[in-house]
């Protein structure tokens, strides 16, 4: 046993006893917190990359800054890496793949060509793993997505070879929820949009919306395959005008009985998604989080354990929504090392919902009921500072993880041992 084990139990009976007389089972707690999954993005792996080599620029004004050694460079290596970062997180989650993550054994395949078959070595892999996979179609870094448009591209055959893209990726989101037992969600993003003040805000979204619903026409079993719509306020060169809204998707998504996919980074910057939630879920029976950070602008930072982040936690939990929300991670920072990346952010997430499952929530909400908002800002406030790292701790240790900062000498290892070897 190493001096940190020794310490880990005994800290928790501490720390239990402390949230018992607030009326919080940590073992409860505890219990919540395995049952969550997260889809964690692959594009952490190789800073949006993908594997079609059509040496086209990332575009859609998605910018990837850094240039931390040791990128996966081939499906295999990202798989290795993804498996190694997993080793390191608590609990059971999920790989959210991209179109452009196809493997084509060399030859190019067309978006809109794009089938299960191309996803043969994720597949097998992922059944192997046990893990669940997610999906998105890739409407960027590709010569038809050069000028900025797809969906909503005024020339009717960009328009069409971008819906056939969107039918194709339905089917093999489809496709891995079938041979994964594990429904996958495919989520739909478009940079649509423009620099400057456009003179016709009206066209390009009537074409947006003829073309989703013909993405969406083909019916799919929803135990296979659900979709999601993620709107946007600006990007880099879409500045002044995106397509796809909040507003946009917002109709859309209750419309066509989709779910709405919530970016962290997608709205004003003092705007947060948390409030959004309770909203939201009035009308929709389910939706998805893109969890990413900020920083001045929609930068796609890794995600830390900030109010933020706490907010959107809180209220999945309070709302007891967990079952309602498909929790994803979206960020992409290729100045660390990018397993690191995906520890971070990942076990952030799960850090915040653990502190959340933690709050003193009955007494807080009687409380407020009793108008008492003294007492409950003085409560919310103690209630920061409760022992929770050592129940955070205690989870990890159970869960066969490594505890505390741990977890940073195995990423070291691997970068020594496996990243540094790539050139
Ligand atoms: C872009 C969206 C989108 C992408 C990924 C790579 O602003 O957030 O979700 O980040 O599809
Ligand atoms: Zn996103």
């Amino acid at each position: 046993m190493t001096e940190q084990s020794s310490t880990i139990e005994p800290a928790y009976r501490l720390a239990e006893e402390r949230f018992a007389r607030l009326g919080v089972s940590t073992e409860q707690a505890v219990a919540k917190l395995a049952t969550v999954s997260i889809s964690i993005h692959c594009w952490q792996g190789d800073d949006v990359g993908g594997f079609e080599n059509m040496g086209q620029e990332i575009g859609g004004g998605l910018a990837v800054t850094g240039n931390y050694p040791g990128k996966a460079r081939t499906p295999e290596e990202l798989r290795r890496d993804f498996e190694k970062a997993t080793s390191l997180i608590p609990g059971k989650h999920r790989l959210n793949l991209h179109a452009s993550y196809a493997e084509t054994g060399g030859r190019r395949v067309e978006r809109d060509a794009l089938g299960p078959e191309h996803f043969g070595n994720w597949i097998a892999w992922a059944k192997e793993q046990n893990l669940g996979l997610d999906f998105n179609q890739t409407y960027f870094a590709h010569p038809k997505a050069a000028d900025g448009f797809t969906l909503a591209h005024p020339d009717p055959g960009i328009r069409r070879f971008w819906i056939d893209h969107g039918i194709r990726c339905r089917q093999i989101g489809a496709a891995f929820g079938r041979e994964l037992g594990k429904t996958c969600l495919t989520n739909l993003w478009i940079p649509d949009g423009m620099k400057d003040t456009p003179a016709d805000r009206r066209g390009p979204r009537e074409r947006l919306v003829e073309a989703l619903d013909a993405v969406f026409a083909q019916e799919i079993d929803t135990r296979l395959n659900v979709d999601s719509v993620e709107g946007k306020l600006f990007g880099i060169g879409s500045e002044s005008y995106v397509v796809g809204s909040h507003e946009f998707y917002l109709g859309y998504a209750i419309s066509r009985r989709k779910l709405l996919c919530l970016d962290a980074g997608h709205f004003h910057p003092t705007e947060t998604i948390a409030d959004k939630i309770s909203s939201v879920l009035l009308y929709l029976p389910q939706i998805a989080l893109h969890v990413s950070r900020g920083v001045r602008w929609d930068s796609d930072h890794v995600v830390t354990l900030t109010d933020e982040l706490q907010s959107i936690a809180q209220e999945l939990v309070r709302g007891n929504y967990l079952d309602r929300v498909r929790i994803g991670l979206d960020y992409f920072d290729a100045s660390i090392n990018r397993l690191a990346a995906w520890v971070i952010g990942a076990r952030n997430m799960l850090k915040a919902l653990l502190k959340a499952m933690l709050e003193p929530a009955e007494r807080l909400r009687r409380l407020e009921e009793e108008g008492d908002y003294t007492s409950r800002l003085a409560l919310q406030e103690e209630a920061r500072t409760l022992p929770f790292g050592a129940v955070w701790d205690f989870y990890c240790h159970t869960s066969g993880v490594p505890v505390g900062e741990d977890w940073l000498a195995e990423v070291k290892r691997y970068e020594r041992d496996v990243l540094s070897k790539r050139t």
